[in-house]
């Protein structure tokens, strides 16, 4: 895939290079469960976010002649149909003429419960946003992303992300950049394959039928204000405890479906117990978990070797990934090194614990 640098004539004769874009997945502290009415994909409640730096999605945008259809790719091959519907919505925002050519892929597995969607439109809206004539803010591309994938809006900025329902330009805000707190965030990995079901038809489930899901939608405040205290106050302990809660009332909406959904397998509940057995032993960690088996541990950056290894040696766990608060995405110019194999091997600096 050498080459990938190439141009097409523009409108005027010259050609213009096709542009890199490269955002980072983000796990949610605070859920996004549940939609409400309106266009793009609108949350029900208010969540909270931490950006993931190393787990990436690259987007390459390139414009074709104008007689051309768009052409619209994942690497590896995917589902194109909402892909392709998010390319034309966003040319119309962003008032893009031509027609354009898209290819999408990631650093690590997609549809496992690693948020890619969210990555992948964000990457592929900060592409876009590089063609347009006039770029808007950040806000108004978060906006925009949330068209692709509701919690690709958090993935539009660095650290802890806020996102509440909305359509004004502080709907989605940064509660505080990456460096501001340097946590270690350990990922189990227990299985790539593609989840059982997808989180958009999980949450749709919830929210259709689970008896727990208006219990869910009151307890949104108290843990919202428990994470956004304890990200100001740097407090691991208050942050852990709160979105350990959180998690586990997500859960519980999904445990209540009819049909009941259940993505945790036998690991994911080895992890957990295996979190809770590490803070008897005196070591601050905290797990989360979305929609798939993957458990996300939170923990300071001197435990993460510790914390990594005993994770690693949970029956189930085939590798732990190792991640930590990430930035914003960027406008690259060239691919990112890793983006030139069609499957693409983990990003550098991420081993297994
Ligand atoms: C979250 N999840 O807050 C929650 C927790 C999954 C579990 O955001 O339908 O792929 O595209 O808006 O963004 C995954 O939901 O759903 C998600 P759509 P999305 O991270």
């Amino acid at each position: 895939m050498a080459g990938f640098v190439c141009r097409v004539p523009s409108a005027a004769g010259r050609g213009r290079p096709a542009v890199w874009a490269v955002a980072h997945a983000n796990v949610a502290l605070v859920k996004y469960w549940g939609k409400a009415p309106g266009p793009g994909h609108q949350p029900a409640t208010t969540s909270v976010s931490l950006t993931l730096d190393g787990l990436t999605s690259a987007a390459r945008v390139e414009e074709r002649p104008a007689n051309r259809p768009d052409r619209v790719a994942w690497a590896p091959p995917g589902p194109v149909a909402d892909l392709r519907r998010f390319v034309e919505h966003a040319r119309t925002q962003l008032g893009i003429a031509r027609p354009l050519d898209v290819l999408v892929t990631s650093n690590f597995p997609v549809a496992a419960g690693l948020a890619s969607s969210a990555s992948a439109y964000a990457a592929l809206t900060t592409a876009l946003a590089a063609l347009a004539v006039d770029p808007p803010s950040v806000e108004r591309l978060a906006a925009l992303a949330r068209h692709g994938s509701g919690s690709a809006c958090r993935s539009m900025f660095g650290g802890f992300v806020q996102w509440r329902p909305g359509e004004d330009a502080r709907a989605v805000t940064q509660l505080a950049a990456p460096e501001r707190w340097p946590l270690a965030v350990l990922i189990a990995i227990s299985g790539s394959g593609p989840k059982r079901v997808p989180s958009r038809e999980g949450m749709r489930r919830a929210q259709e039928t689970s008896p727990f899901f208006d219990a869910w939608l009151a307890t949104n405040a108290a843990d919202l204000a428990a994470v956004r205290e304890a990200v100001g106050s740097r407090d691991l302990r208050a942050l852990g405890t709160a979105a350990e809660r959180n998690a586990l009332r997500m859960h519980a909406t999904a445990l209540g479906a009819d049909p009941p959904l259940l993505y945790w397998e036998a690991a994911t509940v080895a992890v957990v117990r295996e979190v809770w057995r590490l803070r008897e032993d005196g070591v601050p960690a905290y797990f989360t978990i979305d929609a798939g088996p993957q458990v996300k541990v939170l923990c300071e950056p001197g435990d993460s070797q510790r914390v990594g290894q005993a994770l690693a040696g949970v029956p189930g766990i085939s590798h732990v990934l190792r991640s930590r608060p990430g930035g914003a995405p960027r406008v690259l110019r060239e691919p990112p090194e890793w983006a030139f194999a069609s499957c693409p091997p983990p990003a550098a600096g991420h081993g297994r614990a």
